[in-house]
């Protein structure tokens, strides 16, 4: 594993560096489409895809459901004899864990690199010290952090909101834990600094102003970009939307509310989504809606990787491994021309009963491989040209004449009804009698789809 492991404990003994080994390999450990030095188009799938792994989920999570005790008794955890150093274990086996996969960015919370102090002074020199660590963990083994975050909604503090909070005193706190998440983000190269609004929404509008929350919110995020902005952060500052859950409502509901919250308070020049498939899918909508209202938008920003289940009304975070979704979601992530800041993070977690060692990684590369399929698949598409083709065909009234002239705003809205007034009874029995051709559409994609090699 390199140099830099010698003399650390090993905390995933007996697993080495995974590699790909193409479609027929039956090795669970191997990959089968995520081949990183592939070209696929103008570039590696490594650079197409740019995987990153929560922490959150992978070494903090530990299996516990409202059911029942911890299942996943994590070793960098039961090895430490202090909190702290518990962390610094964490950290080892983190990095440990990303080098073996392959995988050259990762995503965290504050609270998931350093624990919470007494004191909010206390809390930021924890944070310090782990950001020291993870610097060098970085600088040794190169990989990278795509965003960092800051946790305002596990500490009891934040039950009614945090930037949102009907108490200022909370405001405050949570501008102390983002202010140090930022710094954290600045210090370790971070590409980008997400803004999930964990508590803030509402429980019921019978004791929220409304009105008032929003305000506070917009207030706090230009504050915090300004401050990120003056200290060097260069990256994206996302917004990452979803509908419900801790809340009953939450303000940052899907990509299009996001979309007017930003532009009715001047944001809209810093701030992009971070879209998660699951948030997605709570909201009502496709993983592929989500990322085309973005992509339209021009505020697509990130990704977070997993899937929901759609027979259940909550944030279940299981790896993706629907291909036709992971085909649609990278068709609409090439044709938004591809990650700049962002990637494809993944914020799953291993079931509850995934207790092997090997499970985490399998998890991770059945995802990898399912963005891989996609990517390929989606690249497929886009070589071809069907699907654009018949899109394009499907508009082409709005390219000459009086439809390009309405499209360019030359036309009053008499001239476009007269349009229709000088029609032969002829000609108004046949408009827009034209075929969608959605079944011939969905035949062609999953044609593409099940011609990956
Ligand atoms: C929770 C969110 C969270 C954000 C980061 O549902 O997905 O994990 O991604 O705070
Ligand atoms: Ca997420
Ligand atoms: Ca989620």
């Amino acid at each position: 594993m390199g140099d830099y492991f010698v003399g650390l404990k090993e905390y995933f003994p007996g697993i080495g560096k995974i590699r790909y080994e193409g479609p027929k390999s039956d090795n669970p450990l191997a990959f089968k489409f995520y081949n990183p030095e592939r070209k696929v188009g103008n570039k590696t799938m490594r650079d197409h895809l740019r995987f990153a792994v929560a922490y959150w989920h992978s070494f903090g999570a530990d299996g516990t459901d409202p059911f029942g005790a911890a299942t996943h008794i994590h070793p960098w955890t039961t090895d430490a004899d202090t909190l702290m150093a518990a962390h610094e274990h964490k950290l080892d086996a983190a990095f440990e864990f990303f080098t073996k996969l392959g995988v050259d960015f990762y995503c965290f919370h504050d609270r998931d690199l350093a624990p919470e102090g007494a004191t909010p002074l206390e809390s930021e020199k924890n944070l310090a010290h782990m950001v020291e660590l993870a610097k060098e963990h970085q600088a040794a083994t190169g990989v990278r952090l795509l965003w960092g975050t800051s946790n305002l909604f596990t500490h009891p503090r934040y039950m009614n909101g945090a930037a949102t909070n009907p108490e200022f005193a909370v405001v405050a706190n949570a501008a102390a834990q983002v202010k140090a998440a930022i710094d954290a983000t600045i210090e370790l190269g971070g590409q980008g600094y997400t803004f999930w609004g964990g508590r803030e929404g509402y429980m019921t509008l019978l004791n929220t102003d409304l009105k008032r929350e929003k305000d506070h919110l917009a207030r706090f995020l230009s504050m915090a970009r300004d401050y990120g902005r003056s200290h060097g952060f260069k990256g994206a500052f996302y917004i990452e939307p979803k509908p419900m859950e801790p809340t009953k409502h939450q303000y940052d509901f899907d990509v299009e509310t996001v979309a007017g919250f930003l532009r009715a308070y001047g944001l809209e020049k810093d701030f992009r989504v971070n879209i998660e498939a699951n948030h997605a899918e709570l909201a009502g909508h496709d993983f592929q809606h989500e990322l085309e209202t973005a992509a339209s938008l021009g505020i697509f920003g990130s990704v977070d990787a997993n899937r929901g289940d759609p027979r259940n009304g909550w944030d279940t975070d299981q790896f993706p491994n629907n291909v036709f979704d992971t085909t649609l979601a990278m068709l609409a992530i090439l044709r938004a021309g591809g990650f700049v800041t962002g990637g494809l993070n993944f914020d799953a977690k291993i079931r509850r009963n995934s207790v092997d060692l090997a499970d985490l990684f399998e998890a991770h590369i059945g995802g990898m491989d399912a963005f891989a399929a996609g990517l390929l698949a989606a690249q497929h598409i886009l070589d071809d040209g069907k699907l654009d083709a018949f899109v394009k065909e499907r508009y082409s009234s709005f390219d000459s004449g009086e439809g390009k002239r309405f499209e360019d705003g030359k036309m009053s809205f008499e001239d476009l009804a007269r349009v229709a007034l000088s029609e032969s009874a002829h000609e108004a029995a046949k408009i827009g009698r034209t075929s969608g051709k959605q079944e011939y559409l969905e035949n062609l994609v999953m044609r593409y789809v099940l011609g990956v090699e």
